[in-house]
């Protein structure tokens, strides 16, 4: 088995979607939500990468059905229902609801990679089920983060390295395995959890922080809170 990252997510080769179990990281904090609305309640969840679509899409399936949420900057879509806060997730708001998100970074990334045979969503709070799902599945696993703007974000690459770190338990990972990327995330991800490495100097990490978002920050940090692994398939999020 291999594993390999990429930082950001962009245009694939059919060869790197093909075979491969994808997981997609958006840890601050999108693929944290979509998993947190699974656990809240949620029939399913419906990513869009255009905020008018997913408006579109909610009016079709009308109020009753559906919940509207989603991110610009990391401030709530005006005239969402919800904004981009795993709390927010969590609640009845969402119970026996088709969620349909929209979010900068996050909607993009699944999107990027909807041709994969397998898709499951990571973030801190299922890293251990999502590396036991993903090991199991016995294939080559490429992390794909989503970033931030098109730049790589740190916060993604500890996260994608504490998910490899994971891998370790279900799956016997020999020298060349990992890719470079690979390997300097899961350093980053040691480094992160012995305290050498501090997120809070990093771009994204900090701006959410000046948003009044530290609560977030903190649970979506926090490993290991579920065992919940949302699977991407035909433009649907559901649990596995
Ligand atoms: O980029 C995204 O998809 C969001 O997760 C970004 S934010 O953390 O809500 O600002
Ligand atoms: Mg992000």
């Amino acid at each position: 088995m291999k594993i390999d990252v990429l930082p950001t997510f962009g245009r694939l080769t059919d060869a790197q979607l093909s075979e491969t179990t994808v997981i997609v990281v958006d840890v601050l904090r999108a693929t944290t939500c979509m998993i947190s609305a699974l656990n809240g309640g949620a029939v399913k969840v419906v990513p869009t990468v255009d905020a008018g679509d997913a408006v579109a899409l909610a009016s079709r399936l009308g109020a009753r059905e559906c919940v509207l949420g989603g991110e610009r900057g990391g401030i709530k879509i005006n005239g969402f229902d919800l904004g981009n806060s795993p709390s927010e997730y969590l609640t009845r708001t969402v119970r026996n609801k088709t969620v349909i998100v929209s979010t900068t970074n996050g909607t993009g990334a699944l999107y990027s990679v909807r041709s994969a045979d397998r898709i499951l969503l990571g973030a801190m709070i299922n890293r251990t089920a999502v590396a036991k799902a993903a090991a199991c599945e016995g294939r080559d696993i490429l992390i794909v983060c989503a970033g931030t703007d098109g730049q790589p974000s740190a916060d993604d690459l500890t996260c994608a390295g504490a998910i490899i770190d994971a891998v370790r338990s279900f799956a016997d990972l020999g020298t060349g395995s990992l890719t470079d990327m690979a390997i300097i995330c899961e350093n980053l991800y040691k480094n992160w959890k012995n305290g050498t490495f501090d997120l809070s100097s990093t771009f994204h990490y900090r701006r959410l922080i000046n948003l009044g978002f530290s609560e977030d920050v903190d649970f979506c940090f926090t490993p290991d809170v579920t065992d919940t692994v949302p699977v991407y398939r035909e433009g649907v999020i559901i649990k596995l």
